[in-house]
């Protein structure tokens, strides 16, 4: 390709939007411009990324014995209430009207479709497993898409969907994609880790993310620095020492003024104890009933391992109108002391063994000190439902543990029978019994990987792309196009390097060196061959490796097999 007939605008500056590096990074190397928020074009340079990252995708989901298919984007409203999400999704669901005044959904993910289609097409257990997945546009009506291609709107998802005929045969297809993904993700370059993840809304059973990490992430997950543990801290499991040691109250409980105390630090302050004597007391509504969450001053509630304990669908925080309904005080002196009786109150595990607490005292600017279970308040119910911390045991090992930030690129889920109990995709089994298939789905931000991959390989040059993912291979830089012996010698080594099926881009444009070194480092294509005075001196020219900078000459007649050696 010839860089003076190729479209791509590089930028020397990006708007201030642009708040990560891949979003500048994509932006200025002219890979990506935004139509409008949340929906970006792809330029032919960061087409050309993407459709490496997708033939890789390809490979590897061919290879695991998957089948490509290519479903709608639009759906038809019937199957979302068929399978009960119509009503559930709000306008993150993008929802339309045709001529005939029907309705539909622009496609966020498409288990109703594929179930729907499977359904009419699987009857017997001989048709099973069956693996389909896409490679299709999305759609999200994200309420605030941010960091380019990292929270778009509309995205480009690779999207599979398994049929199996018991949950046996789902581990096994489950277990397949799992090393698929691996090798997706390491044939990319990047640099992740596989994390056990909740299911969220999806529904079903286990689940993996593939964290690519990186600072920006949105995503923090609890690695072990011993074994692989690694989990999404809305999921990583806190050990609680199952010995209780025999304590003993030693203070009674009373009533002190803490006027205008309310935060954790103002009430400790002011009392003059330790964060881990506090017991906060949070209220939550899960699916419409008050629920009284209580957990160490110096712990953080985990919303998801709450819901997920108490078997909610929805819970929030309580506005503070409700607050001081419930508890007779505002935000920052709830307490379990003197609660109505029929209030579902749950402690974190670790309240088991604490003597001579605070709390609030359900009273504005007063709390309890010295406060004792069962003396003072029954014991709630106990549960593991505060995050992880690093002063934390790993779950599997002990070991300690380090929480990272990660980029969610892929996710995998046992789905189970969710989909097709819905919606009536079932199989006759040897028996001729009628059984519902057992599904997986599993997931891969196609646009989000290209972006995860420049978060992990840039400098500040720009962009260093890991070569199979790269637009090009090769950038050849003519430092001056006015001197004949260097156009030629630079159109011979293009001509070499095509004929050898290797991706080159040849800078043949009218620019000052200085330019084109500038855009050859942005655009971070793997090697650059320059031409230029060491031709004539030597006849010679010099090849660099843009990720390691090292830079070696080579006699001009061997830079085609030199360069093809090193790629
Ligand atoms: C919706 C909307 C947003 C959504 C969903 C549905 C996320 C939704 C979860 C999944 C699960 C897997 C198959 C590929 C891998 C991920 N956001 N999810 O179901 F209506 Cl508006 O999409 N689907």
């Amino acid at each position: 390709m010839r860089y003076s007939r190729f479209f791509l605008p590089t930028l020397k500056e990006v708007p201030a939007e642009a708040e990560i590096i891949s979003h500048k990074l994509l932006l200025r190397a002219g890979m990506i411009r935004k139509l409008a928020s949340g929906l970006y074009s792809y330029l032919p340079l960061g087409l050309r990324s993407l459709r490496k990252i997708e033939g890789i995708i390809r490979e590897e989901m061919n290879r695991a014995g998957a089948q490509e298919v290519l479903l709608p984007l639009v759906q038809p409203a019937e199957l979302w209430q068929e399978s009960g999400r119509w009503d559930r999704y709000g306008k993150e669901l993008l929802r339309l009207k045709d001529r005939h005044q029907r309705a539909y959904g622009l496609g966020p993910t498409h288990e109703e479709v594929i179930t729907d289609l499977v359904r009419r097409e699987v009857k017997s257990y001989r048709d099973l497993p069956l693996n389909l997945y896409q490679i299709q546009t999305k759609f999200r009506d994200e309420i605030r898409p941010r960091f380019g291609l990292m929270r778009g709107r509309e995205f480009i998802m690779k999207d599979a969907y398994s049929f199996d005929v018991d949950d046996e045969a789902l581990e096994e297809t489950y277990q397949a994609m799992y090393q698929a993904y691996c090798r997706i993700f390491e044939r990319c370059g990047l640099n992740f880790r596989p994390v056990e993840a909740d299911t969220g809304s999806i529904g079903g059973h286990a689940s993996h993310e593939f964290m690519v990490l990186a600072d920006t992430g949105e995503d923090q997950i609890a690695c072990c620095t011993s074994c692989d543990y690694a989990a999404n801290v809305e999921l990583a499991e806190v050990i609680h020492p199952s010995d209780h040691p025999d304590v003993r109250p030693s203070r009674p409980m009373t009533k002190v003024n803490t006027p205008g105390r309310r935060s954790v630090r103002e009430v400790t302050e002011f009392l003059g104890i330790s964060s881990d004597q506090l017991v906060k007391t949070l209220i939550l509504i899960g699916d419409g009933r008050p629920v009284v969450a209580l957990l160490r001053g110096d712990h953080e509630l985990n919303e998801v391992k709450l819901r997920r304990s108490l078997g909610l669908e929805d819970l929030d925080l309580a506005d503070s109108d409700t607050v001081q309904r419930i508890t007779g005080a505002p935000i920052g002196f709830a307490g379990p002391v003197g609660l109505p009786g029929d209030l579902k109150i749950i402690a974190d595990q670790d309240l088991f063994d604490l003597t001579d607490f605070v709390t609030g005292a359900n009273e504005v600017d007063a709390h309890y000190t010295g406060v004792n279970w069962d003396r003072d308040v029954p014991r709630p119910e106990f549960a593991d439902i505060r995050f992880i911390t690093e002063k934390d045991p790993c779950p599997r090992c002990g070991g300690e543990i380090e929480l990272r930030r990660g980029i969610e690129v892929g996710h995998i889920f046992k789905l189970g029978t969710k989909y097709s109990e819905a919606m009536g995709a079932t199989y006759l089994d040897a028996d001729g019994r009628e059984r519902p298939i057992v599904m997986g789905c599993y997931g891969i931000g196609v646009g989000r990987t290209l972006a995860a991959a420049i978060e992990q390989n840039h400098d500040r040059n720009g962009i260093v792309f890991p070569r199979h993912i790269a637009p090009f291979e090769v950038i050849i830089s003519p430092l001056n196009v006015k001197d004949a012996l260097i156009v030629e010698a630079a159109e011979d080594i293009y001509n070499g390097l095509m004929a050898q099926g290797i991706e080159t881009l040849l800078d043949d444009r009218r620019e000052r060196p200085g330019v084109k070194f500038k855009d050859a480092d942005l655009i971070g294509i793997p090697l650059r061959i320059t031409v230029g005075k060491r031709l004539k001196e030597k006849n010679e020219v010099e090849i660099m490796d843009r990720a390691t900078g090292k830079t070696i000459s080579v006699p001009r007649d061997r830079a085609v097999e030199k360069t093809s050696e090193m790629l």
